[in-house]
């Protein structure tokens, strides 16, 4: 679909989930969806102002359909910024494809997935992070998802970036200036001030890449990998977190084979606990597997809780295994499990946490660790957060190219040079917001959204 055809079609499409429910919601939005509704509908909406709804019949020669309300949209007034029309049926699918197959007939097509989203996009209802927001507000699953995608979605990420990106452009026209008078020798864009808005700049855009790690988490959840020897407790510390048997305990050495997945969310925030085979040398073959499948779970994973059998294991021994499995920038929460069956003090490391899973399951605190870790390690600028990896990369790219013009400002390379990478930051920051963008990417964004968004 090129850019402007969208103009002169109405597209329909149903907007509620698939299947059988008390009532569903189609839309129609495009220059004609009036006309298109008053063929099936028992009501003229020819003197409807916008923001107006209507009850009356879908009718189709003569025979009624269903009973209907009719929500009028004027445009620009509307989510697109078109006439749009919403039906609210009863939730039969019959009724449903009926009602679509209607509005064809008499004019409309099937839209396309995310095509509203993206017709409010480029009729300048919403920026690109913003129509992006509303695919996440969609799936948002907990609060803290919910609460970024809202964020974004009042256009949280746009407003900060475009103060920047108009700062930049002039700077980077005013050079482009000095360009036409090169035989003068004149400089416009005063070098001081714009090695300040490039340090800003460079600072900010680190800013907003760092709180991708936190973003990220809360939108697809912290892998979290339990780990350690066999026998530790590490299915035991599961099943408690869980609250059912979900994995198998036993005294035997080696039980977990494969790795167990599930998912907790504590305050907000999704956790996917793995549970894991023990790690050590095993000759067994399917063992075997089981701990390389530990170690690259391990690898992949943010937040590491490793256990231990403070009876059978030594303070050393459990340093060793944290130097060899569980690299620095994981973070890690170390447990001492079997407690109870230590006979005299003991000396513990401070930060480790002494528990007996078996006769006191400790799960609120245990829990309360693992989000007190994540927190801790997880500083973000409150205001906005980064959970969209098409933005994180092209944030990315912009960093790039800004240590570029940082480096030629401080090299004092050409003007034309310094131009041309400042232009290089403005494409990548304009991608975001969508100020630049192309039927290609369009295409990528809208056709991971629903149909009938
Ligand atoms: N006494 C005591 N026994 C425990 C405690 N926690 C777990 N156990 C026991 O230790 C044994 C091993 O527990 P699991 O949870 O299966 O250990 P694991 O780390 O998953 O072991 P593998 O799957 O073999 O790697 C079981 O018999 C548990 O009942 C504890 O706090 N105290
Ligand atoms: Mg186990």
């Amino acid at each position: 679909m090129s850019n402007d055809s969208y103009k002169s079609e109405s597209i329909c499409a149903i907007s509620s989930p698939p299947g059988i429910g008390g009532v569903s919601l189609i839309r129609i939005s495009g220059p004609d969806s009036f006309s298109i509704v008053e063929k099936i509908f028992s009501k003229s909406l020819k003197d409807t102002s916008g923001y107006q709804v209507l009850y009356g019949k879908i009718i189709e020669k003569k025979q009624i359909i269903d009973d209907v309300i009719v929500a009028v949209f004027k445009n620009p007034h509307s989510f697109t910024g078109e006439n749009t029309v919403e039906i609210n049926c009863h939730g039969s699918t019959f009724i449903q494809q009926k009602i679509i197959e209607l509005l064809i007939n008499n004019g409309a097509r099937l839209a396309l997935p995310g095509e509203f989203s993206k017709r409010a996009f480029l009729n300048g209802k919403l920026d690109l992070s913003q129509t992006e927001a509303i695919a996440d507000l969609i799936n948002s699953k907990s609060s803290a998802a919910h609460e970024i995608a809202i964020k974004q979605l009042k256009g949280g990420i746009s407003s900060e970036l475009k103060i920047l990106r108009n700062k930049l452009i002039e700077f980077a026209s005013l050079i482009e200036l000095e360009l036409d008078f090169s035989e003068e020798d004149v400089e416009f864009a005063d070098r001081t001030h714009l090695n300040q808005l490039i340090q800003d700049l460079i600072t900010h855009i680190d800013q907003l890449k760092k709180s991708f790690q936190y973003g990220n988490a809360i939108k697809n959840g912290v892998s979290t990998v339990i780990a350690g020897r066999p026998n530790a407790g590490k299915s035991t510390l599961l099943n408690n977190i869980l609250n059912e048997n979900r994995a198998i305990v036993s005294s035997i050495a080696g039980t977990t084979r494969d790795t167990i997945e599930e998912i907790i969310t504590i305050n907000g925030i999704d956790f996917r606990l793995v549970d894991t085979a023990g790690i050590r040398n095993t000759e067994d073959e399917i063992e075997k597997i089981g701990v390389a499948k530990t170690l690259e779970k391990i690898n992949q994973s943010s937040l590491v809780i490793y256990i231990y059998d403070i009876c059978s294991t030594t303070e050393k021994e459990v340093d060793e295994d944290l130097r060899k499995y569980v690299e620095n920038k994981v973070l890690c929460l170390v447990i001492a499990n079997k407690i109870d069956l230590v006979k005299s003090s003991i000396d513990v490391p401070k930060d480790h946490l002494t528990v007996s899973l078996k006769t006191t399951p400790n799960t609120l605190e245990i829990k309360e660790s693992i989000f007190e870790l994540f927190e801790r390690n997880n500083v973000h600028n409150e205001s906005v957060v980064i959970s969209n990896m098409r933005h994180f990369e092209a944030l990315e790219l912009a960093y790039n190219e800004l240590i570029k013009v940082e480096k030629g400002l401080s090299e004092n390379i050409p003007g034309d040079l310094i131009a041309m990478d400042i232009r290089q930051v403005l494409y990548y920051i304009g991608t975001i917001t969508g100020d630049i963008s192309s039927d290609e990417l369009l295409g990528n964004i809208f056709a991971n959204f629903c149909i009938g968004k």
